[in-house]
């Protein structure tokens, strides 16, 4: 009788002790996520069956068509975030500026600021393909009791205190960080209950999966070109396999558990690359470390990029070790020849 799993729950109030700063507030936190994740999954889940599915006719501040379950799980995470009294201030992918919660205690003590991507890889949601939500967590740096600031949220990477994904696929997973390592809960839907499914998650140190969009090969900077002839020369451990999906959660998660690297670097088209550094390759970059694995924008580490603006974007080389590092030579090596 294979031993029951423990619950997040019992993860959460067993690993206390990880947030010695915090009187409860980040556990209540992560608690108020993992409702949230399950509310979404439940629309995710029937989306082919109920009018939910495609655009709503509006646009993000990306400029990019609002798929109406990016809405609804926009507001299902700040309505579950507000309720809450735990943070201050929400930035998200699909608000132009940030949120101020102002606590309904009179001195709104609430000391955290959440960033997140409500859902990532939407485009994917009309074809059934698996998306994720994206949360970046840090403490405030301006005083507390007083309204939260812009400066409150472009903190670098290195000073997130937890970062998580959830990815709704064949199952529904919970994967995050609180820098004590990575840890993956599965949802029970028939219980409504998270259980601890990937203990201590571990990036492998070298793979040979590489994830990126060759369609944009032409556009593509030299080093990445030279990159990806090298994954596909027939050489020591080569051709590595292509494996892209369009989510990004989906395929990070694969390339965590097999080996891999994950790479959407700057093109002529998007010449800051496409994905946003704040709610989208910090948390994975903390989550990335935190597993092992290395995460640069092909040149200086993700969590060291001091953010000047709330949807800035960022190339992103990220996954095993060893590809990155790899991966970085290339760049490195075409960069010293321009
Ligand atoms: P492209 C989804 O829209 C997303 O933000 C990431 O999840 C994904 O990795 C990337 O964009 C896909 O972009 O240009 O390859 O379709």
């Amino acid at each position: 009788m294979p031993t029951p799993k423990q619950t997040l729950g019992e993860f959460i109030i067993e690993n206390q002790a990880d947030f010695p700063y915090s009187s409860g507030e980040l556990s209540r936190l992560i608690n108020s996520l993992r409702l949230a994740a399950k509310v979404v999954n439940h629309e995710v889940n029937k989306a082919g069956l109920v009018d939910i599915l495609g655009a709503n006719g509006e646009t993000n501040v990306q400029g990019e068509d609002q798929q109406k379950l990016d809405v609804y799980a926009n507001r299902k995470f700040i309505q579950t975030l507000t309720n809450r009294e735990i943070v201050c201030g929400i930035a998200s992918e699909e608000s132009d500026d940030f949120i101020q919660i102002s606590g309904q205690n009179r001195d709104n003590k609430n000391k955290y600021v959440v960033l997140m991507d409500p859902l990532d890889g939407s485009s994917n949601i009309d074809v059934n393909v698996s998306v994720g939500t994206i949360f970046s967590i840090y403490r405030r740096v301006t005083p507390i009791g007083t309204p939260v600031q812009l400066e409150d949220f472009l903190q670098p990477g290195n000073l997130q205190v937890a970062a998580g994904y959830i990815i709704y696929g064949t199952s529904t997973m919970l994967v995050y960080t609180t820098g004590h390592g990575v840890n993956g809960f599965t949802l029970n839907p028939a219980l409504g209950s998270w259980y601890l499914s990937h203990p201590n998650m571990k990036f492998p140190e070298n793979g040979s999966i590489y994830s990126i969009n060759e369609g944009n090969y032409v556009h593509f900077p030299q080093g990445v070109k030279d990159y990806i002839k090298y994954c596909q020369e027939e050489k020591e451990d080569r051709p590595y396999t292509s494996r892209y999906i369009g989510s990004m959660v989906s395929d990070i998660h694969r390339n965590m558990i097999k080996g891999g690297i994950f790479i959407y670097p700057k093109t002529s088209k998007a010449p800051e690359g496409k994905l946003r550094l704040l709610y989208e390759c910090n948390p994975i970059a903390f989550i990335t470390e935190q597993a092992g694995g290395n995460a640069s924008d092909g040149f200086q580490r993700i969590l060291d990029i001091k953010p000047a603006e709330l949807h800035q974007r960022t190339p992103f080389f990220c996954g095993s070790k060893k590809m990155v590092e790899k991966a970085e030579e290339f760049m490195k090596r075409s960069d010293e020849k321009n």
